[in-house]
């Protein structure tokens, strides 16, 4: 563990933090303030790492990778890291009295960790990312326009659906360039290959359908997980990462009930995700939205004890890639961050956009920022901007559609501003037969591909409240 002291009063200064995986908080907050802490076990496993979990004491925050102390002039300290592969690296800064105390804890092999003095905290975090993305041989492709199935149809797509869309959006002239099937396709979790009832077809049917109509075609899979229900598990119940007490780790709650991970040191799981990217691919689709990866990260028991978990995610991701081909283009979605580096094209920086701005509910009283919403999305997302040196950021779908949506039309105007900004994928999900002549033109505007730039104040008049920051403030 290293440790350092900063001779400083904690009342003077904010902290930059980046939670464990996409969905986690990323955020600027003043030291003293208190980090939030989920009130519910699965939020947590869902949203953070159960291993290194925010604080929860008023003066203690808590950062993967990177960490930043910083004065109101722009100057300070960043805390990053020389190599993430097989290690996560963990930052705590502690409040105490009239200094302040910085830890980095390694899990994992030893790594090279560094701790400066700045009178620039932003150049010097970009300087950071971009000395690990190099050292990690970070993709950063050209950044794709992406149609997702998602946040209109949820689980209820149908393979009509996709298609449906994907002619009007040719005939309307929409530049997407990648047609993307969400979550729902799929019999249950981790039985990938048989089809839902509601599908009204298989997965492998649509490809060559999108190409006709000249766009590339994506899937979703959560390849590192089973459901309790899936012939998945009925076959391999010795592929699952374990608890102390010999069964299968319940990971989350989602899809109706608790879903198991796969263990990622089996060697016959890894040759199952080998199989499975080539078969996905084999079927035709190029892009893939590989989600829910933080599963196989865990805290657990593992088949080979002396592979850490940050070692075991790597090898889960590596497999899979070899299995897709080097030319597959690869959105990691649900993951632990700087581990995914030189292995996904893309990573979602944030948690869901819903047709929401917030959920105060969720956020403020159960202490869970990782939950839906626009506010929490575009959020979360800016305060990861120097990520872009890791690989092409995805803050989500933009919503442009009036109808299914509860955002106003400043907020809707606010997402494609922020949008802007953050840079990397562009996305909706809006059906495309409900957008009037104003949500064409704003999506039209929100497919508009841009560089990632540091997330100054925006001019959002009439706008929400959003906390970004800029030079000045920071
Ligand atoms: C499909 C969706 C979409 C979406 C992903 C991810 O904590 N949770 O229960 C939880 C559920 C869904 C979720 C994130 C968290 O969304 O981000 O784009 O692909 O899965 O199920």
């Amino acid at each position: 563990m290293h440790k350092w002291t900063v001779n400083e009063a904690p009342e003077g200064l904010k902290v930059l933090i980046s939670g464990f995986q996409s969905w986690s908080e990323a955020e600027l907050q003043p030291l003293t303030a208190r980090q939030a802490t989920p009130a519910h076990h699965w939020q947590v496993e869902q949203g953070h790492d159960p291993g290194f979990a925010p604080g929860g004491e008023a003066g203690v925050w808590r950062s993967h990778t990177v960490l930043a102390l910083a004065r109101e002039d722009g100057s300070g300290w960043v805390g990053g890291a020389l190599d993430a592969t097989r290690t996560f690296v963990q930052w705590e800064a502690r409040a105490q009295g009239d200094h302040v105390t910085v830890t980095c804890r390694l899990e994992g092999p030893e790594v090279g960790v560094l701790w400066e003095e700045t009178p620039d905290v932003i150049a010097t975090l970009e300087a950071h990312a971009a000395q690990l993305g190099a050292a990690m041989h970070a993709r950063t492709p050209a950044p794709l326009r992406v149609w997702c199935s998602w946040y209109s149809y949820y689980r209820a797509v149908t393979l009509d659906a996709m298609l449906d869309n994907a002619r009007l959006a040719r005939e309307r002239g929409l530049e997407f360039d990648v047609f993307q099937l969400d979550d729902g396709f799929q019999a249950d979790l981790g039985d990938w290959e048989l089809p839902s009832a509601h599908f009204g077809g298989h997965a492998r049917d649509l490809p060559e359908r999108l190409r006709a109509l000249g766009f590339t075609p994506g899937i979703w899979l959560a390849p590192f997980l089973a459901s309790p229900t899936s012939q998945l598990f009925a076959q391999h119940p010795d592929w699952m990462l374990r608890g102390e007490d010999g069964q299968p780790l319940p990971v989350g709650q989602n899809w109706g009930g608790p879903y198991y991970a796969l263990d990622t040191t089996h060697p016959e799981v890894l040759t199952w995700l080998r199989d499975l990217g080539a078969t996905v691919r084999g079927w035709g689709y190029t892009y893939l939205k590989i989600d829910f990866l933080y599963g196989a990260s865990l805290p657990g028991v593992r088949h080979d004890p002396s592979v850490g978990r940050a070692q075991a995610y790597r090898m889960g991701i590596e497999a899979f890639r070899e299995g897709a081909g080097p030319d597959a283009f690869i959105l990691g979605c649900g993951a632990p961050l700087a581990q995914s580096i030189g292995v996904v094209d893309a990573m979602r920086t944030g948690p869901d956009v819903a047709p929401i701005w917030d959920e105060e509910s969720r956020r403020v009283w159960l202490g869970d920022g990782t939950g839906p919403s626009a506010r929490n999305a575009l959020h979360t997302a800016l305060s990861r901007w120097y990520q872009s040196a890791w690989y092409q950021p995805d803050p989500d779908v933009a919503i442009c559609r009036r109808e299914l949506s509860m955002l106003s039309t400043p907020e809707r105007e606010a997402i494609a501003g922020m949008l802007d900004v953050i840079g990397g994928l562009r996305a909706s999900s809006d059906p495309i037969a409900l957008l009037n002549d104003e949500g064409l033109e704003l999506l039209r505007r929100c497919l508009r591909v841009s560089t990632p730039d540091r997330p100054v104040s925006l001019s959002l008049r009439g706008g929400p409240a959003v906390t970004l920051f800029s030079r000045g403030e920071f």
